[in-house]
Protein backbone atom coordinates (compact mmCIF):
# COMPACT_ATOMS: atom_id res chain seq x y z
CA UNK A 1 0.00 0.00 0.00
CA UNK A 2 2.77 2.51 0.77
CA UNK A 3 4.62 1.25 -2.55
CA UNK A 4 1.11 1.96 -4.77
CA UNK A 5 1.21 5.34 -2.83
CA UNK A 6 4.45 6.42 -3.61
CA UNK A 7 3.86 5.26 -6.98
CA UNK A 8 0.77 8.51 -7.08
CA UNK A 9 3.09 10.60 -7.69
CA UNK A 10 5.06 9.18 -10.72
CA UNK A 11 1.97 8.49 -12.79
CA UNK A 12 0.93 11.73 -14.12
CA UNK A 13 -1.51 12.22 -16.57
CA UNK A 14 0.61 13.56 -19.73
CA UNK A 15 2.98 10.87 -19.12
CA UNK A 16 6.41 11.07 -17.31
CA UNK A 17 10.06 10.79 -18.05
CA UNK A 18 12.28 8.05 -17.41
CA UNK A 19 15.52 9.97 -16.86
CA UNK A 20 14.43 11.50 -13.78
CA UNK A 21 12.00 8.19 -12.91
CA UNK A 22 13.26 5.31 -13.50
CA UNK A 23 11.62 3.49 -11.00
CA UNK A 24 11.10 -0.25 -10.34
CA UNK A 25 8.86 -1.99 -7.89
CA UNK A 26 8.34 -5.51 -8.10
CA UNK A 27 5.75 -5.54 -5.26
CA UNK A 28 3.19 -3.19 -6.81
CA UNK A 29 0.86 -5.15 -9.30
CA UNK A 30 0.28 -4.40 -12.42
CA UNK A 31 2.45 -1.17 -11.84
CA UNK A 32 4.02 0.17 -14.76
CA UNK A 33 7.55 1.03 -14.93
CA UNK A 34 9.35 3.72 -17.16
CA UNK A 35 10.19 3.43 -20.53
CA UNK A 36 13.19 5.06 -21.43
CA UNK A 37 10.98 6.66 -24.05
CA UNK A 38 8.49 8.21 -21.70
CA UNK A 39 4.81 7.95 -23.08
CA UNK A 40 5.64 8.64 -26.40
CA UNK A 41 3.11 5.94 -28.83
CA UNK A 42 3.50 5.07 -31.46
CA UNK A 43 6.99 5.44 -31.26
CA UNK A 44 8.61 8.20 -33.28
CA UNK A 45 11.27 6.57 -36.36
CA UNK A 46 13.82 8.84 -34.44
CA UNK A 47 14.06 9.97 -31.15
CA UNK A 48 16.90 11.72 -29.00
CA UNK A 49 16.24 12.54 -25.50
CA UNK A 50 18.07 14.64 -23.32
CA UNK A 51 18.17 15.22 -19.69
CA UNK A 52 17.01 18.71 -19.63
CA UNK A 53 13.60 19.80 -18.64
CA UNK A 54 12.01 23.04 -19.37
CA UNK A 55 9.07 24.52 -17.67
CA UNK A 56 6.09 25.06 -19.79
CA UNK A 57 3.19 26.88 -18.45
CA UNK A 58 -0.34 27.94 -19.73
CA UNK A 59 0.22 31.53 -19.28
CA UNK A 60 3.32 31.63 -21.32
CA UNK A 61 3.27 29.06 -23.93
CA UNK A 62 1.84 29.42 -26.76
CA UNK A 63 1.51 27.54 -30.25
CA UNK A 64 2.47 29.84 -33.35
CA UNK A 65 2.49 29.97 -36.98
CA UNK A 66 6.66 30.45 -37.40
CA UNK A 67 7.36 33.18 -39.33
CA UNK A 68 8.64 31.56 -42.66
CA UNK A 69 5.44 29.18 -42.82
CA UNK A 70 3.38 29.06 -45.85
CA UNK A 71 0.43 28.09 -43.86
CA UNK A 72 -0.73 31.14 -41.74
CA UNK A 73 -3.61 32.11 -39.31
CA UNK A 74 -5.93 31.61 -42.39
CA UNK A 75 -5.35 27.71 -42.71
CA UNK A 76 -8.24 26.48 -40.02
CA UNK A 77 -6.70 23.35 -40.19
CA UNK A 78 -3.81 24.18 -38.56
CA UNK A 79 -5.28 26.94 -35.76
CA UNK A 80 -8.16 24.44 -34.57
CA UNK A 81 -5.29 21.91 -34.29
CA UNK A 82 -3.29 24.57 -32.40
CA UNK A 83 -6.50 25.27 -29.92
CA UNK A 84 -7.07 21.13 -29.71
CA UNK A 85 -3.78 20.52 -28.09
CA UNK A 86 -3.48 23.48 -26.02
CA UNK A 87 -6.38 22.11 -24.60
CA UNK A 88 -5.27 18.65 -23.78
CA UNK A 89 -2.20 19.91 -22.76
CA UNK A 90 -3.90 22.44 -20.31
CA UNK A 91 -7.35 21.66 -20.19
CA UNK A 92 -8.02 21.35 -16.54
CA UNK A 93 -4.84 23.39 -15.07
CA UNK A 94 -5.62 26.75 -17.42
CA UNK A 95 -7.73 28.58 -14.62
CA UNK A 96 -4.75 28.07 -12.06
CA UNK A 97 -2.83 31.07 -10.87
CA UNK A 98 0.81 31.49 -11.71
CA UNK A 99 2.82 28.53 -9.90
CA UNK A 100 4.12 29.68 -6.35
CA UNK A 101 7.65 28.64 -5.71
CA UNK A 102 8.71 28.98 -9.12
CA UNK A 103 12.23 28.28 -8.89
CA UNK A 104 13.65 31.56 -11.09
CA UNK A 105 16.79 29.78 -12.63
CA UNK A 106 14.43 26.93 -14.47
CA UNK A 107 14.52 27.53 -17.99
CA UNK A 108 11.07 27.84 -19.92
CA UNK A 109 9.65 26.78 -23.32
CA UNK A 110 7.22 29.54 -24.21
CA UNK A 111 6.50 28.50 -27.87
CA UNK A 112 6.22 25.99 -30.15
CA UNK A 113 6.40 27.43 -33.64
CA UNK A 114 5.05 25.61 -36.57
CA UNK A 115 6.90 25.49 -39.58
CA UNK A 116 4.93 24.27 -42.64
CA UNK A 117 8.25 24.17 -45.41
CA UNK A 118 6.34 23.42 -48.77
CA UNK A 119 5.13 25.92 -51.00
CA UNK A 120 1.46 24.24 -50.76
CA UNK A 121 0.51 23.59 -47.34
CA UNK A 122 -2.43 21.66 -48.84
CA UNK A 123 -4.31 22.88 -45.34
CA UNK A 124 -7.60 23.25 -48.01
CA UNK A 125 -6.77 19.79 -48.94
CA UNK A 126 -7.76 16.36 -48.14
CA UNK A 127 -5.63 13.76 -47.13
CA UNK A 128 -5.13 10.61 -49.60
CA UNK A 129 -2.66 7.53 -49.91
CA UNK A 130 0.65 9.45 -51.28
CA UNK A 131 0.41 12.44 -48.54
CA UNK A 132 3.45 13.23 -46.99
CA UNK A 133 2.85 12.58 -43.26
CA UNK A 134 6.32 13.53 -42.06
CA UNK A 135 7.97 15.49 -39.28
CA UNK A 136 10.69 17.41 -37.71
CA UNK A 137 10.28 18.48 -33.96
CA UNK A 138 13.26 19.76 -31.94
CA UNK A 139 12.63 20.59 -28.49
CA UNK A 140 14.90 23.41 -27.01
CA UNK A 141 15.22 26.61 -25.48
CA UNK A 142 13.89 28.92 -25.52
CA UNK A 143 11.67 27.51 -28.29
CA UNK A 144 10.60 24.37 -29.70
CA UNK A 145 10.13 24.13 -33.85
CA UNK A 146 7.89 21.70 -35.50
CA UNK A 147 9.20 21.64 -38.80
CA UNK A 148 6.82 19.84 -41.87
CA UNK A 149 6.41 19.79 -45.72
CA UNK A 150 2.76 19.24 -45.13
CA UNK A 151 0.08 20.02 -42.50
CA UNK A 152 -0.61 16.00 -42.11
CA UNK A 153 3.03 15.70 -40.97
CA UNK A 154 2.44 19.06 -38.49
CA UNK A 155 -0.72 17.13 -37.08
CA UNK A 156 1.35 14.27 -36.01
CA UNK A 157 4.30 16.70 -34.83
CA UNK A 158 1.47 18.02 -32.29
CA UNK A 159 0.40 14.81 -30.43
CA UNK A 160 4.01 14.10 -30.21
CA UNK A 161 5.27 16.97 -28.86
CA UNK A 162 1.59 16.62 -26.41
CA UNK A 163 2.76 13.40 -25.52
CA UNK A 164 6.46 15.01 -24.79
CA UNK A 165 4.80 16.93 -21.72
CA UNK A 166 4.89 15.21 -18.29
CA UNK A 167 3.71 16.78 -14.86
CA UNK A 168 6.30 16.86 -12.00
CA UNK A 169 5.89 16.04 -8.04
CA UNK A 170 4.92 19.59 -7.96
CA UNK A 171 2.10 19.30 -10.81
CA UNK A 172 3.73 21.69 -13.07
CA UNK A 173 4.49 20.59 -16.49
CA UNK A 174 8.31 19.75 -18.24
CA UNK A 175 9.67 18.59 -21.49
CA UNK A 176 12.75 17.77 -22.08
CA UNK A 177 14.84 18.88 -24.71
CA UNK A 178 14.23 16.80 -27.20
CA UNK A 179 15.10 15.82 -31.41
CA UNK A 180 12.42 13.91 -33.43
CA UNK A 181 12.39 12.81 -36.96
CA UNK A 182 9.77 11.11 -37.88
CA UNK A 183 7.50 9.42 -40.70
CA UNK A 184 5.02 6.70 -40.60
CA UNK A 185 6.57 2.86 -42.42
CA UNK A 186 3.14 2.56 -44.47
CA UNK A 187 0.98 4.59 -45.64
CA UNK A 188 -2.41 3.26 -45.04
CA UNK A 189 -3.03 3.04 -40.97
CA UNK A 190 -6.46 2.38 -41.34
CA UNK A 191 -9.73 1.34 -39.29
CA UNK A 192 -12.88 -0.57 -39.75
CA UNK A 193 -16.15 0.83 -38.22
CA UNK A 194 -19.45 -1.33 -38.87
CA UNK A 195 -22.10 0.59 -39.15
CA UNK A 196 -24.94 -1.64 -40.26
CA UNK A 197 -25.26 -4.36 -37.60
CA UNK A 198 -25.61 -1.42 -35.09
CA UNK A 199 -26.12 1.85 -35.94
CA UNK A 200 -23.31 4.28 -34.73
CA UNK A 201 -24.35 7.79 -33.36
CA UNK A 202 -22.40 10.18 -35.31
CA UNK A 203 -21.13 11.09 -31.91
CA UNK A 204 -19.32 7.66 -31.36
CA UNK A 205 -17.92 8.01 -34.90
CA UNK A 206 -16.72 11.55 -34.16
CA UNK A 207 -14.95 10.32 -30.56
CA UNK A 208 -13.19 7.67 -32.42
CA UNK A 209 -11.47 9.62 -35.11
CA UNK A 210 -10.28 11.53 -32.90
CA UNK A 211 -8.68 9.13 -31.04
CA UNK A 212 -7.76 7.50 -34.13
CA UNK A 213 -5.50 10.65 -34.37
CA UNK A 214 -4.16 10.55 -31.06
CA UNK A 215 -2.70 7.32 -32.41
CA UNK A 216 -1.44 8.42 -35.66
CA UNK A 217 -4.20 6.89 -37.57
CA UNK A 218 -5.27 8.02 -41.26
CA UNK A 219 -8.16 5.95 -42.70
CA UNK A 220 -11.47 5.67 -41.76
CA UNK A 221 -12.96 2.60 -43.67
CA UNK A 222 -16.42 2.82 -42.85
CA UNK A 223 -18.40 0.03 -43.39
CA UNK A 224 -21.66 1.62 -43.76
CA UNK A 225 -24.08 -0.92 -44.98
CA UNK A 226 -24.43 -4.75 -45.08
CA UNK A 227 -27.51 -7.28 -44.70
CA UNK A 228 -28.94 -6.04 -41.52
CA UNK A 229 -29.37 -2.13 -42.31
CA UNK A 230 -28.77 0.08 -44.99
CA UNK A 231 -28.59 3.72 -42.80
CA UNK A 232 -26.76 5.67 -45.64
CA UNK A 233 -29.16 8.17 -46.83
CA UNK A 234 -28.46 8.38 -50.22
CA UNK A 235 -30.09 11.62 -52.25
CA UNK A 236 -30.47 9.67 -55.78
CA UNK A 237 -32.28 6.58 -53.81
CA UNK A 238 -33.86 7.77 -50.63
CA UNK A 239 -35.76 4.49 -50.16
CA UNK A 240 -32.54 2.54 -49.87
CA UNK A 241 -32.56 3.87 -46.15
CA UNK A 242 -36.52 4.51 -45.60
CA UNK A 243 -37.01 0.78 -46.39
CA UNK A 244 -33.60 -0.57 -45.21
CA UNK A 245 -32.17 1.69 -42.25
CA UNK A 246 -33.62 0.28 -38.85
CA UNK A 247 -35.43 3.57 -38.54
CA UNK A 248 -35.63 5.91 -41.31
CA UNK A 249 -34.59 9.33 -39.37
CA UNK A 250 -33.30 8.05 -36.16
CA UNK A 251 -30.96 5.40 -37.62
CA UNK A 252 -29.44 7.31 -40.80
CA UNK A 253 -26.77 9.40 -41.70
CA UNK A 254 -28.14 12.46 -43.46
CA UNK A 255 -25.65 14.33 -46.34
CA UNK A 256 -24.95 16.58 -43.43
CA UNK A 257 -23.84 14.05 -40.95
CA UNK A 258 -21.49 12.48 -43.22
CA UNK A 259 -20.33 15.74 -44.58
CA UNK A 260 -19.47 16.52 -40.73
CA UNK A 261 -17.59 13.24 -40.25
CA UNK A 262 -15.53 13.72 -43.33
CA UNK A 263 -14.87 17.26 -42.68
CA UNK A 264 -13.84 15.85 -38.93
CA UNK A 265 -11.79 13.47 -40.29
CA UNK A 266 -10.15 15.96 -42.12
CA UNK A 267 -9.22 17.87 -39.92
CA UNK A 268 -7.39 15.35 -38.12
CA UNK A 269 -5.49 14.06 -41.51
CA UNK A 270 -7.95 10.94 -41.46
CA UNK A 271 -9.16 9.99 -45.04
CA UNK A 272 -12.96 8.44 -45.28
CA UNK A 273 -13.22 5.44 -47.83
CA UNK A 274 -16.56 4.34 -47.26
CA UNK A 275 -17.43 0.46 -48.06
CA UNK A 276 -20.36 -0.69 -50.10
CA UNK A 277 -19.95 -4.70 -50.12
CA UNK A 278 -21.85 -6.10 -53.36
CA UNK A 279 -23.35 -8.80 -54.69
CA UNK A 280 -23.15 -10.34 -50.94
CA UNK A 281 -23.85 -8.68 -48.00
CA UNK A 282 -26.58 -6.41 -49.70
CA UNK A 283 -29.79 -7.91 -48.18
CA UNK A 284 -31.01 -4.99 -46.93
CA UNK A 285 -30.62 -2.81 -50.07
CA UNK A 286 -33.46 -4.90 -51.50
CA UNK A 287 -36.14 -3.51 -49.13
CA UNK A 288 -36.01 -0.55 -51.03
CA UNK A 289 -35.11 -1.22 -54.63
CA UNK A 290 -37.27 -3.85 -56.37
CA UNK A 291 -35.55 -6.35 -58.39
CA UNK A 292 -31.78 -5.37 -57.06
CA UNK A 293 -31.34 -8.73 -55.46
CA UNK A 294 -31.93 -12.54 -57.01
CA UNK A 295 -34.86 -14.14 -56.05
CA UNK A 296 -33.88 -17.36 -54.62
CA UNK A 297 -36.09 -20.43 -55.59
CA UNK A 298 -37.70 -24.03 -54.42
CA UNK A 299 -38.45 -25.90 -56.81
CA UNK A 300 -39.90 -24.17 -59.64
CA UNK A 301 -41.39 -21.93 -57.29
CA UNK A 302 -39.93 -18.41 -56.24
CA UNK A 303 -39.63 -18.70 -52.51
CA UNK A 304 -39.93 -15.63 -51.18
CA UNK A 305 -36.39 -14.95 -49.70
CA UNK A 306 -33.79 -13.21 -51.75
CA UNK A 307 -30.00 -13.55 -52.29
CA UNK A 308 -27.43 -11.58 -53.62
CA UNK A 309 -27.76 -8.89 -56.26
CA UNK A 310 -29.17 -10.08 -59.27
CA UNK A 311 -25.76 -9.99 -61.82
CA UNK A 312 -28.19 -10.88 -65.22
CA UNK A 313 -30.33 -7.89 -65.32
CA UNK A 314 -29.53 -4.85 -66.83
CA UNK A 315 -31.43 -2.48 -64.39
CA UNK A 316 -28.59 -3.74 -61.99
CA UNK A 317 -25.96 -1.73 -63.70
CA UNK A 318 -27.99 1.07 -63.77
CA UNK A 319 -28.76 1.22 -60.36
CA UNK A 320 -25.16 1.03 -59.48
CA UNK A 321 -24.25 3.35 -61.82
CA UNK A 322 -26.22 5.88 -60.52
CA UNK A 323 -25.46 4.76 -57.09
CA UNK A 324 -21.83 4.93 -57.69
CA UNK A 325 -21.89 8.24 -59.82
CA UNK A 326 -23.73 9.42 -56.35
CA UNK A 327 -20.79 8.24 -53.94
CA UNK A 328 -17.75 9.54 -55.96
CA UNK A 329 -19.43 12.60 -55.40
CA UNK A 330 -20.31 12.24 -51.44
CA UNK A 331 -16.68 10.94 -50.45
CA UNK A 332 -14.02 13.29 -51.93
CA UNK A 333 -10.99 10.01 -51.30
CA UNK A 334 -9.38 8.92 -54.02
CA UNK A 335 -10.85 5.33 -53.10
CA UNK A 336 -13.97 3.55 -52.57
CA UNK A 337 -14.03 0.01 -50.90
CA UNK A 338 -15.98 -2.35 -53.05
CA UNK A 339 -16.40 -5.85 -50.81
CA UNK A 340 -16.91 -8.79 -53.09
CA UNK A 341 -16.44 -11.17 -49.91
CA UNK A 342 -18.57 -14.07 -49.10
CA UNK A 343 -21.01 -14.60 -51.80
CA UNK A 344 -23.09 -18.02 -50.89
CA UNK A 345 -24.25 -19.33 -54.27
CA UNK A 346 -27.05 -21.43 -52.89
CA UNK A 347 -29.92 -19.08 -54.24
CA UNK A 348 -27.85 -17.96 -57.74
CA UNK A 349 -27.99 -21.98 -57.92
CA UNK A 350 -31.44 -22.46 -57.29
CA UNK A 351 -33.09 -19.32 -60.06
CA UNK A 352 -33.70 -20.53 -63.25
CA UNK A 353 -32.75 -17.45 -65.17
CA UNK A 354 -29.85 -17.69 -63.51
CA UNK A 355 -29.41 -21.33 -64.86
CA UNK A 356 -30.35 -19.96 -68.52
CA UNK A 357 -27.75 -17.35 -68.21
CA UNK A 358 -24.91 -19.48 -66.69
CA UNK A 359 -25.65 -22.05 -69.83
CA UNK A 360 -25.67 -19.03 -72.48
CA UNK A 361 -22.42 -17.36 -71.26
CA UNK A 362 -20.63 -20.71 -71.19
CA UNK A 363 -20.04 -20.92 -67.07
CA UNK A 364 -20.86 -24.39 -66.85
CA UNK A 365 -21.52 -24.65 -63.22
CA UNK A 366 -18.35 -22.56 -62.09
CA UNK A 367 -20.11 -19.70 -60.09
CA UNK A 368 -17.34 -17.72 -59.34
CA UNK A 369 -17.54 -17.35 -63.28
CA UNK A 370 -20.77 -15.25 -62.68
CA UNK A 371 -19.83 -13.40 -59.74
CA UNK A 372 -16.51 -12.43 -61.69
CA UNK A 373 -19.33 -11.36 -64.41
CA UNK A 374 -20.79 -8.81 -61.87
CA UNK A 375 -17.50 -7.87 -60.18
CA UNK A 376 -15.87 -6.95 -63.52
CA UNK A 377 -18.86 -5.12 -64.55
CA UNK A 378 -19.28 -3.31 -61.08
CA UNK A 379 -15.39 -2.41 -61.74
CA UNK A 380 -15.65 -0.83 -64.93
CA UNK A 381 -18.50 1.08 -63.59
CA UNK A 382 -16.74 2.68 -60.74
CA UNK A 383 -13.71 3.27 -62.86
CA UNK A 384 -15.84 5.75 -64.70
CA UNK A 385 -16.06 8.25 -62.17
CA UNK A 386 -12.67 8.23 -61.61
CA UNK A 387 -11.91 6.79 -58.13
CA UNK A 388 -9.74 3.73 -57.59
CA UNK A 389 -10.68 0.54 -55.43
CA UNK A 390 -10.38 -1.46 -52.87
CA UNK A 391 -11.59 -5.57 -52.64
CA UNK A 392 -11.70 -8.23 -50.36
CA UNK A 393 -8.86 -11.06 -51.18
CA UNK A 394 -11.74 -13.28 -52.57
CA UNK A 395 -12.30 -11.31 -55.75
CA UNK A 396 -8.73 -11.58 -56.54
CA UNK A 397 -8.71 -14.82 -55.57
CA UNK A 398 -11.45 -15.61 -58.03
CA UNK A 399 -9.03 -14.56 -60.97
CA UNK A 400 -11.35 -11.10 -61.60
CA UNK A 401 -9.13 -8.85 -64.21
CA UNK A 402 -8.23 -6.28 -62.10
CA UNK A 403 -6.68 -2.14 -62.72
CA UNK A 404 -2.76 -2.68 -61.65
CA UNK A 405 -3.84 0.17 -58.72
CA UNK A 406 -6.41 -2.00 -57.40
CA UNK A 407 -5.77 -2.71 -53.57
CA UNK A 408 -6.06 -5.87 -52.58
CA UNK A 409 -7.38 -6.44 -48.49
CA UNK A 410 -6.49 -10.09 -46.93
CA UNK A 411 -8.74 -10.82 -44.24
CA UNK A 412 -9.01 -14.45 -44.32
CA UNK A 413 -6.87 -17.02 -42.74
CA UNK A 414 -4.68 -18.52 -40.06
CA UNK A 415 -1.45 -17.08 -39.83
CA UNK A 416 -0.13 -19.52 -42.69
CA UNK A 417 -2.53 -18.61 -44.82
CA UNK A 418 -2.84 -15.03 -44.82
CA UNK A 419 1.16 -15.13 -45.41
CA UNK A 420 0.38 -17.28 -48.45
CA UNK A 421 -1.91 -14.82 -49.55
CA UNK A 422 -0.21 -11.70 -48.81
CA UNK A 423 2.55 -13.83 -51.21
CA UNK A 424 0.64 -14.52 -53.69
CA UNK A 425 -0.93 -10.83 -53.98
CA UNK A 426 2.60 -9.24 -53.99
CA UNK A 427 4.02 -11.30 -56.62
CA UNK A 428 0.84 -10.80 -59.46
CA UNK A 429 2.08 -7.45 -58.53
CA UNK A 430 -0.93 -5.91 -56.59
CA UNK A 431 -0.61 -3.33 -53.46
CA UNK A 432 -1.80 -5.04 -50.40
CA UNK A 433 -3.31 -4.39 -47.09
CA UNK A 434 -3.41 -6.79 -44.42
CA UNK A 435 -6.57 -7.20 -41.73
CA UNK A 436 -6.16 -10.98 -40.62
CA UNK A 437 -4.69 -10.57 -37.37
CA UNK A 438 -6.06 -7.68 -36.15
CA UNK A 439 -9.75 -8.75 -36.19
CA UNK A 440 -10.72 -6.92 -32.97
CA UNK A 441 -14.50 -7.88 -33.14
CA UNK A 442 -12.79 -11.46 -31.59
CA UNK A 443 -12.03 -10.84 -27.88
CA UNK A 444 -10.58 -12.98 -25.49
CA UNK A 445 -9.21 -13.27 -21.89
CA UNK A 446 -5.63 -11.98 -21.47
CA UNK A 447 -3.50 -9.67 -23.03
CA UNK A 448 -4.39 -10.13 -26.40
CA UNK A 449 -3.37 -6.78 -27.94
CA UNK A 450 0.40 -8.43 -28.03
CA UNK A 451 -0.56 -10.81 -30.53
CA UNK A 452 -2.06 -8.01 -32.30
CA UNK A 453 1.42 -5.98 -31.68
CA UNK A 454 3.38 -8.99 -33.02
CA UNK A 455 1.61 -9.51 -36.04
CA UNK A 456 3.77 -7.87 -39.08
CA UNK A 457 2.50 -7.39 -42.69
CA UNK A 458 5.72 -7.25 -44.46
CA UNK A 459 6.06 -11.04 -42.69
CA UNK A 460 5.95 -13.43 -45.38
CA UNK A 461 7.91 -14.95 -48.03
CA UNK A 462 8.87 -12.72 -50.61
CA UNK A 463 11.29 -10.27 -52.40
CA UNK A 464 12.04 -7.10 -51.18
CA UNK A 465 9.94 -5.70 -54.35
CA UNK A 466 7.12 -7.71 -52.82
CA UNK A 467 7.26 -6.21 -49.41
CA UNK A 468 7.34 -3.13 -51.25
CA UNK A 469 3.67 -3.41 -52.19
CA UNK A 470 2.18 -3.67 -48.69
CA UNK A 471 1.28 -0.54 -48.03
CA UNK A 472 -0.42 -0.96 -44.61
CA UNK A 473 -3.54 -2.53 -42.85
CA UNK A 474 -6.56 -2.19 -41.09
CA UNK A 475 -8.04 -2.83 -37.59
CA UNK A 476 -11.70 -4.21 -38.18
CA UNK A 477 -14.44 -3.27 -35.56
CA UNK A 478 -17.44 -5.70 -37.04
CA UNK A 479 -20.37 -4.78 -35.19
CA UNK A 480 -22.13 -7.97 -34.39
CA UNK A 481 -21.39 -7.57 -30.74
CA UNK A 482 -20.62 -3.69 -31.13
CA UNK A 483 -22.49 -0.53 -30.48
CA UNK A 484 -22.12 2.54 -28.88
CA UNK A 485 -22.42 0.72 -25.69
CA UNK A 486 -18.87 -0.66 -25.94
CA UNK A 487 -17.50 -0.03 -29.01
CA UNK A 488 -14.67 2.18 -27.70
CA UNK A 489 -13.31 0.07 -25.20
CA UNK A 490 -13.43 -3.10 -27.14
CA UNK A 491 -11.59 -0.57 -29.98
CA UNK A 492 -8.72 0.54 -28.04
CA UNK A 493 -6.09 0.72 -26.55
CA UNK A 494 -6.08 -2.74 -28.53
CA UNK A 495 -6.13 -1.13 -31.73
CA UNK A 496 -3.42 1.18 -31.01
CA UNK A 497 -0.99 -1.96 -30.96
CA UNK A 498 -1.85 -1.91 -34.81
CA UNK A 499 -0.76 1.75 -34.79
CA UNK A 500 2.69 1.34 -33.93
CA UNK A 501 2.94 -1.63 -36.00
CA UNK A 502 1.82 0.24 -38.87
CA UNK A 503 4.24 3.35 -38.06
CA UNK A 504 6.91 2.96 -36.22
CA UNK A 505 9.99 0.61 -37.89
CA UNK A 506 10.12 -2.44 -38.00
CA UNK A 507 12.37 -3.13 -35.82
CA UNK A 508 10.21 -1.91 -32.68
CA UNK A 509 9.19 -5.01 -31.12
CA UNK A 510 10.56 -5.01 -27.96
CA UNK A 511 7.24 -5.76 -25.77
CA UNK A 512 7.96 -5.02 -22.42
CA UNK A 513 9.09 -1.95 -23.84
CA UNK A 514 5.66 -1.62 -25.80
CA UNK A 515 3.86 -2.58 -22.40
CA UNK A 516 5.39 0.63 -20.56
CA UNK A 517 4.71 3.13 -23.11
CA UNK A 518 1.27 1.96 -23.78
CA UNK A 519 0.34 1.88 -20.35
CA UNK A 520 0.39 5.65 -20.20
CA UNK A 521 -0.69 6.15 -23.47
CA UNK A 522 -4.00 4.34 -22.28
CA UNK A 523 -4.16 6.33 -19.19
CA UNK A 524 -3.61 9.54 -21.24
CA UNK A 525 -6.46 8.86 -23.40
CA UNK A 526 -8.27 8.04 -20.25
CA UNK A 527 -7.00 11.67 -18.94
CA UNK A 528 -8.64 12.83 -22.31
CA UNK A 529 -12.13 11.28 -21.64
CA UNK A 530 -12.04 8.03 -23.93
CA UNK A 531 -12.82 5.13 -21.68
CA UNK A 532 -10.24 3.17 -22.93
CA UNK A 533 -9.86 -0.54 -21.36
CA UNK A 534 -6.84 -1.69 -19.07
CA UNK A 535 -3.91 -3.56 -20.22
CA UNK A 536 -3.22 -5.71 -17.11
CA UNK A 537 -4.11 -4.26 -13.32
CA UNK A 538 -3.26 -1.00 -12.66
CA UNK A 539 -4.43 2.34 -11.90
CA UNK A 540 -4.51 5.67 -13.99
CA UNK A 541 -3.60 9.48 -12.10
CA UNK A 542 -6.54 10.54 -13.69
CA UNK A 543 -9.16 7.72 -13.92
CA UNK A 544 -11.88 7.83 -16.15
CA UNK A 545 -15.33 9.32 -15.09
N1 LIG B 1 -19.23 -8.65 -42.72
C1 LIG B 1 -18.71 -8.49 -43.94
C2 LIG B 1 -18.59 -9.41 -41.77
C3 LIG B 1 -17.36 -10.03 -42.07
C4 LIG B 1 -16.84 -9.82 -43.37
N2 LIG B 1 -17.55 -9.06 -44.27
C5 LIG B 1 -16.67 -10.85 -41.06
C6 LIG B 1 -16.25 -12.16 -41.28
C7 LIG B 1 -15.63 -12.88 -40.28
C8 LIG B 1 -15.44 -12.32 -39.03
C9 LIG B 1 -15.84 -11.04 -38.78
C10 LIG B 1 -16.44 -10.30 -39.79
N3 LIG B 1 -19.16 -9.49 -40.56
N4 LIG B 1 -19.35 -7.75 -44.85
C11 LIG B 1 -15.56 -10.36 -43.83
C12 LIG B 1 -14.71 -9.37 -44.55
CL1 LIG B 1 -14.68 -13.21 -37.78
Amino acid sequence: MTAALKFTALFLTLGFCQAQYNYIDEEVEGAFQASKYGSLWPLPQKVQLSQVSLKVTSFSFRIVDSKESSAGPSCTLLQSAYRRYYEYMFGSAKKQGPTKNRRADLSELTELQVWITSPDSECDGYPALTSDESYELSVDQPVAVLKAPKVWGALHGLETFSQLLYEDEFGAKNINSTMISDFPRFPHRGILLDSSRHFLPIKVILANLETMAWNKFNVFHWHIVDDQSFPYLSRTFPQLSQQGAYHPYTHVYTPADVKMVIEFARLRGIRVVPEFDTPGHTQSWGKGQKDLLTPCYTGSKPSGTFGPVNPILNTTYDFMTQFFKEISTVFPDGYVHLGGDEVDFTCWKSNPDIQKFMEQQGFGQDYKKLESFYIQKLLDIVTTTKKGYTIWQEVFDNGVKLKPDTIIHVWKGNKQQYQNEMANVTSSGYNTLLSTPWYLNRISYGQDWQGVYRADPQDFEGTEDQKKLVIGGEACLWGEYVDATNLTPRLWPRASAVAERLWSSKDVTDIDDAFNRLSVHRCRMVARGIPAEPLFSSFCPREYK
